[in-house]
């Protein structure tokens, strides 16, 4: 994959483009991006478009983050008028090849978006509040920086570091700048990520079983029975370009089974659809495994056996524990049979679950046989919910029952790679920040209600959307300074409400976005974003097909990404810098400037090139600004060459994947590969051991005991107390029992007579997390998702439901929670569950352009979810929750 040469590519940066500020930008479709692409090409392979195209363009490598997949991607440049005409999976990938979804598509459209931000905004009305016009001007990006620089010296000069925030949505590995260094050295705990809203109790599952606190990868090509819960790999979900393409594979050598309340994509092409009664899963994985052992189908190699090889296992009999001999590999199975699955039988999870007793044997039977290539995989639907770290649990380990935990075509995690760490700036932490950084974070994690047991340890986790709360009560204590980037809080967190009066509050907000966001609305500085898939460093990995992969993002539109000022003049379309790397450069010196020259001396010292050993401030002299945006995108080159120094620098040796020669070449390939997972490595019966605390699989977990009572040491309580606290149903003693995996009733919010129905949120085929909401390709294609229409935000409606109220297809509906009621247009669909109602995330937006709302700043177009979704927690984990334990009201109106 060659570099483009091409000598006139710089002249070109797009059309005239309005360049006043954001409020004012009309309406322009995606004609106005004035590219030839159409959407014929959507996940087309090479058609003859793009082959025509081609004689004039070249491929250039980076990396999508449409969604979590992270796929490595070549972007078509053309090189008469540099601009970008199609984005697809990067050939070089073994993950996925060539192949992408179609979200990838639509980031071309975000590239060129006329709405973007295109310049640094300050806010002029002093009124903050979803009816205050922000009323914002242009500035430079000197006054921006300065603004900003201004406002942390105040916090500096009175000691009050711990009222500066930080707040991330989307990252790459670029992150520790802005997330953790920034902070860090400014001094202040308050660095909040977005990840308990994003999908961290799914991670309890894997954590309280095999010690992994991570995503998964499937190894679908050589399953024979994959069992989907509450995930739709082949439309959401990670690495759906590999799974959308493995999955017709998949179902050609074996079976998959999809449990979920609504007909996903997956669903509509799998064997079974389970649909099940939201909240129960639990109740539906413990009678699975209640029938694997009755009938004899745990994989006896992994688990082990009774000592005379006759199956005891007998609904509502309990075991002598001696009687089972454990292989090494696991720990504590007859103490959850006894404890857990004795009487959970098919009939009892069909009155739970809804499910049919004989789906349930059928499923468990067949999953059973299939082993040990079989898979239990586990999404967000189940976990996200008030009791889901309980669920995780019980749907994760049905993998070691039937010996798929790192095996041939069962669950894998991704093999060491062979990138490092960024510097750290523990050295140059002065003592004003030292104070500041040792007052309580704001979101209150580790307080006795958030427990958030990342890794089993009390408060390691986030509690992303509790921080709202920490602001409005200011407790611990008031945040005064907050830059928030790649994130749109105000919109994608439960009960959001919530923030729009916490960022409301905030005295002074800078944000670093792409679109004139609903959060964008309530800062004092705006600072427009490069875009990540085309304009900026960052890294980023794919895990599937047993390899990880470490994905590079670059400046494409750039001749010469190595060089600054080539960037700096046709890598970007607007004048828009790096949130993770160009920003915080900037600040630094801006800080310097004002006496306090720490963060700068860190950036300075610790990141020169590592190839030629300069500085930034020797490669690039000078004080101006257009020297220090320069030394700014130098650092940022510098930052990725350095984060992935080992894979391309032969002198580093590592015996963990491909060797690449140089930068250059890893810069033209843009992805580097680990060796394969080793099937069974981690089993001790192989030399291996699980990361728990027994270092076996763990039925009885060990591992999620230690972190509890560790969490109730801390608060001088019982673990009891910790879990009445948080909500759960699990006791130490009883029935169920607080360290086996074990169904818990949903925890519902809102009465059954006021709120007779359960809402399914789900997301969206041509959903970029929450970023394609201005495309208006996301618009025209919304049939994509099974049961919707184009153009339309549609309210699923069984019509067995839909008839009992009086509703028909089109109706104008109202549906109503304890939180709030959004408005809908009604969708009678069978590939609903009834008693459910369905809508998909991502609808409703008021700000975020002009495509995005329906009058932009001033209504909104379709409605939104999280107005109805109330602001509750999977307190282990820190998550919010979306799913199961959600009732609604649904109304004609
Ligand atoms: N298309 C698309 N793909 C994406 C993204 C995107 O925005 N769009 N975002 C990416 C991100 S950031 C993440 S974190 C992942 C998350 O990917 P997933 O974990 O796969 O998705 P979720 O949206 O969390 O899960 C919602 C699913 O659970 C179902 N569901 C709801 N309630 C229940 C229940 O009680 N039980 C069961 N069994 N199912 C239930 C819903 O119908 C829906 O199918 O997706 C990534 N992939
Ligand atoms: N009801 C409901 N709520 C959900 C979900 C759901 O399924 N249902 N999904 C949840 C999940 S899984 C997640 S991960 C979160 C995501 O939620 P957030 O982390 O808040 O992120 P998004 O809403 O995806 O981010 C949007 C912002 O990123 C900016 N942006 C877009 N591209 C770029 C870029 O390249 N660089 C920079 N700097 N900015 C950019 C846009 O201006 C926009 O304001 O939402 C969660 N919220
Ligand atoms: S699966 Fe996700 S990361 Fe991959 S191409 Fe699609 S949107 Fe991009
Ligand atoms: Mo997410």
């Amino acid at each position: 994959m060659s570099k483009n040469v091409s000598d006139d590519s710089n002249d070109s940066t797009g059309p005239a483009i309005d360049r006043r500020g954001f409020m004012k930008a009309g309406a322009v479709g995606a004609a106005a991006a004035g590219i030839g692409v159409q959407l014929n090409t959507l996940s087309a392979a090479e058609d003859a478009r793009t082959q025509l195209v081609e004689h004039s363009g070249s491929w250039r490598p980076s990396t999508c983050a449409g969604c979590t997949s992270w796929c490595s991607a070549q972007i078509l440049v053309d090189e008469q008028s540099g601009r970008a005409l199609k984005s697809q999976g990067n050939r070089r990938s073994k993950v996925h090849g060539n192949n992408d979804c179609p979200r990838q598509d639509l980031s071309i459209q975000q590239l060129y978006d006329p709405d973007r931000i295109k310049q640094p905004l300050r806010r002029t009305n002093p009124e903050k509040g979803p009816d205050e016009d922000p009323e914002f001007e242009p500035i430079s990006w000197e006054e921006a920086i300065d603004e900003i620089a201004d406002r942390i010296m105040d916090l500096r000069e009175t000691e009050e570091t711990h009222k500066f925030m930080i707040t991330r949505g989307r990252y790459t590995y670029l992150r520790p700048i802005l997330y953790s260094h920034v902070p860090q050295l400014v001094g202040s705990p308050n660095n909040i990520s977005h990840s308990a809203i994003c999908a961290e109790a799914e991670k309890a599952g894997p954590m309280f079983t095999e010690g992994e606190w991570a995503y998964r990868q499937y190894d679908v090509t050589e399953t024979e029975y994959l069992i989907a819960w509450g995930a739709d790999p082949v439309s959401a979900n990670r690495q759906v370009s590999h799974y959308m393409r493995a999955f017709g594979e998949l179902l050609d050598q074996g079976e998959a089974a999809v449990v979920d309340p609504r007909l996903s994509s997956t669903a509509t092409k799998s064997d079974e659809w389970l649909p099940i009664e939201p909240g129960t899963d639990g109740a539906l994985a413990s009678a699975i495994a209640h029938v694997l052992l009755t009938n004899g189908l745990w994989y006896r190699e992994f688990v082990g056996d009774f000592h005379d090889g006759v199956n005891q296992f007998e609904s509502g009999e309990e075991i002598e524990p001696d009687a089972f001999d454990e292989s090494e590999n696991v720990h504590g199975l007859v103490e959850w049979w006894n404890l857990e699955l004795k009487d959970k039988t098919p009939e009892w999870a069909h009155d739970v679950t809804g499910v049919p007793v004989e789906q349930i044997e059928r499923v468990a039977q067949r999953f059973g046989e299939a082993r040990p290539h079989a898979i239990s995989w586990l999404g967000g639907g189940p976990s996200m919910q008030v009791r889901g770290t309980y669920t995780a649990m019980a749907v994760h380990v049905l993998n070691g029952l039937v010996g798929s935990v790192g095996n041939r075509g069962g669950t894998l995690f991704a093999p060491e790679s062979a990138v490092q760490g960024l510097p750290g700036p523990d050295e140059y932490v002065d003592e004003i920040a030292e104070q500041g950084l040792a007052h309580e974070k704001i979101d209150q994690r580790g307080r006795l209600e958030f427990p958030a047991l990342n890794n089993a340890e009390s408060g390691g986790g986030v509690v992303t959307n509790n921080a709202a709360d920490g602001i409005l009560d200011e407790d611990p204590n008031e945040i005064e300074v907050l830059i928030s980037y790649w994130n749109n809080f105000a919109f994608s967190n439960p009960e959001n409400q919530r923030w729009l009066e916490a960022l409301e509050k905030i005295p002074f907000h800078a944000t670093i976005e792409t679109h004139p966001s609903e959060t964008a609305w309530f800062a004092d500085i705006v600072l427009p974003a490069t875009h990540h898939q085309f304009e900026r460093w960052g890294q980023l990995q794919s895990d599937g097909q047993r390899y990880r992969s470490i994905n590079l993002m670059q400046p494409v539109l750039a001749d010469d990404p190595d060089d600054p000022e080539d960037v700096l003049e046709n890598g970007r379309t607007w004048d828009v810098k790096t949130d993770e790397t160009e920003v915080p450069y900037l600040i630094a010196e801006a800080l310097a400037d004002r006496g306090f020259d720490n963060m700068l001396e860190f950036f300075e010292r610790e990141f020169p090139d590592p190839e030629t050993g300069r500085t930034v401030r020797e490669e690039i002299p000078g004080d101006d600004f257009t020297a220090r945006e320069k030394r700014a995108q130098a650092f940022s080159r510098n930052a990725i060459k350095i984060r992935t120094q080992p894979i391309w620098d032969p002198g580093i040796d590592h015996d963990l994947g491909e060797e690449i020669d140089g930068w250059e070449t890893f810069r033209n390939r843009g992805i580097w590969h680990t060796d394969k997972w080793e099937y069974r490595h981690r089993w001790p019966s192989e030399g291996g051991e699980f990361s728990t605390d027994t270092g076996r699989f763990e039925f009885y977990s060990e591992t999620l005991k230690g972190g509890l009572e560790s969490h109730a040491d801390r608060h001088d309580t019982d673990v009891d107390t910790v879990l009445d606290v948080c909500k759960y149903q699990a006791r130490t003693d009883g029935d169920r029992h607080a360290f086996v995996p074990h169904y818990e009733e949903p925890y519902e919010v809102g009465d059954e007579d006021e709120y007779p129905f359960k809402f399914v949120d789900y997301k969206s085929g041509l959903n970029r997390e929450g970023r394609s909401a201005n495309c208006t390709w996301k618009h025209e294609f919304g049939d994509i998702d099974p049961g919707s229409e184009p153009e339309e935000d549609y309210t699923l409606i069984n019509p067995r439901d839909a008839d009992a109220l009086g509703i028909r297809d089109g109706d104008e509906i109202r549906i109503s929670s304890p939180t709030g009621e959004i408005d809908g247009t009604a969708k009678l669909w069978e590939g609903i569950r009834p008693g459910t109602v369905g809508k998909p995330y991502g609808n409703g937006h008021w700000a975020y352009g002009t495509v995005a709302a329906a009058e932009f700043g001033e209504s909104p177009r379709g409605s939104h979810n999280n107005n109805i979704i109330p602001a509750e927690y999977d307190r282990l984990s820190g998550s919010s929750v979306y799913y199961g334990d959600i009732r609604v009201d649904v109304e004609k109106r």
